[in-house]
């Protein structure tokens, strides 16, 4: 169980980093309870990162409620961050989340926190990151993360989760198209929810044809999240992948290693954007002395100098 104050210091940290008042570090030192919920004398185990992402309206957060049932009842404690990428000043998905899984409020042994990703281009804010780190040092045993799969987001889910599952839903015609687009390489699950409805069956079968032509074993169940069917064989999926190698976290530095690779490529481009003589460039374009393609192609000589200088 988790002692009340570690679930009030969590609440705070999760504040304290979304708010970008202090980091993942900062927050453990200002949190007290958090590291001393973990700093026992023996080793503690890492909590297990399950990341379900999938379209908006797939069931994802019905989905989580069960699971947090199923962890419950197998004795384990969880906690969920449900990262919503609408804009941080409607909190509408948000707030649906919340009274989706509202009912095990007042379970010590659950933790729910909805945060908005507010970063560039809709990724996971890092501050998720940091919710999923301080999570875990609160002693959780497992955390979920629960993303709207929209581009980047889906991908940069692997640099957090240990398991990954994504979620679709029968006959959403290019939907099957649109998970072709990469996400075979990040599921180790594919769920198709809403099996009530017509087509489910169909949709295993094309996730399951697609699936194979890959070199991953990657299981295809349904599920219908607002009875339960089909959750306990997701549960059981679930803990296999949990049991298994840790073959993600290979896939997850490596992301990590890009993603800032990426990082520092944007800095230092943003960086050469103020010299002065790219302001001077960007003078011209405004005069109509280049074109576009001009001033790129200035820019880019600029940058290859500065890129040289160092
Ligand atoms: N028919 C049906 N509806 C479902 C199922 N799972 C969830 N829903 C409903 O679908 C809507 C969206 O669910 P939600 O969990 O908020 O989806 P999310 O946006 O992916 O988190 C809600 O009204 C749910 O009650 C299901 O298996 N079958
Ligand atoms: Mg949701």
């Amino acid at each position: 169980m988790i002692a009340h104050r570690v679930h009030r210091d969590l609440a705070r940290a999760i504040s304290a980093v979304e708010n970008g008042v202090t980091d993942y570090r900062g927050a453990l030192a200002r949190f007290t309870a958090l590291g001393s919920a973990s700093n026992g004398t023996t080793a503690r185990k890492r909590a297990d990162v399950i990341g379900i992402t999938g379209p908006p309206g797939a069931g994802k957060s019905t989905l989580v409620d069960r699971l947090i049932e199923g962890v419950r009842a197998a004795g384990e404690t969880v906690a969920v961050i449900a990262v919503d990428p609408s804009s941080p000043f409607t909190h509408g998905a948000v707030l649906g989340d919340r009274v989706r899984m509202q009912r095990h409020a007042g379970d010590p042994g659950v933790f729910i926190r909805s945060m908005a990703s507010r970063s560039a281009g809709g990724g996971l804010a890092p501050a998720t990151r940091d919710a999923v780190r301080l999570a875990d040092e609160a002693g959780f045993d497992v955390v979920i993360v629960e993303t709207v799969g929209v581009g980047q987001v889906e991908l940069e889910i692997v640099a957090v989760a240990d398991v990954i599952v994504v979620v679709t839903v029968p006959a959403l015609g290019d939907g099957v198209q649109a998970i072709k687009a990469g996400l075979t390489e990040i599921a180790d699950i594919f769920v198709v929810n809403m099996a009530d409805r017509p087509g489910a069956n169909a949709s295993a079968t094309d996730l399951k044809h697609m699936v194979r032509e890959g070199k991953r074993d990657i299981p295809v169940l349904q599920t219908i999240a607002q009875d339960g069917t089909g959750v306990p064989e997701l549960l059981a999926a679930l803990n296999k992948k949990r049991d298994g190698d840790d073959s993600n976290a290979v896939r997850a530095v490596r992301f990590e290693i890009v993603r800032r690779a990426r990082d520092e490529a944007v800095r230092g481009a943003l960086a050469a954007l103020d010299t002065p003589d790219a302001a001077a460039v960007l003078d011209r374009l405004r005069d109509h002395e280049l074109t576009r393609n001009d001033a790129i192609d200035a820019l880019q000589h600029i940058f290859g100098g500065t890129a040289h200088a160092h």
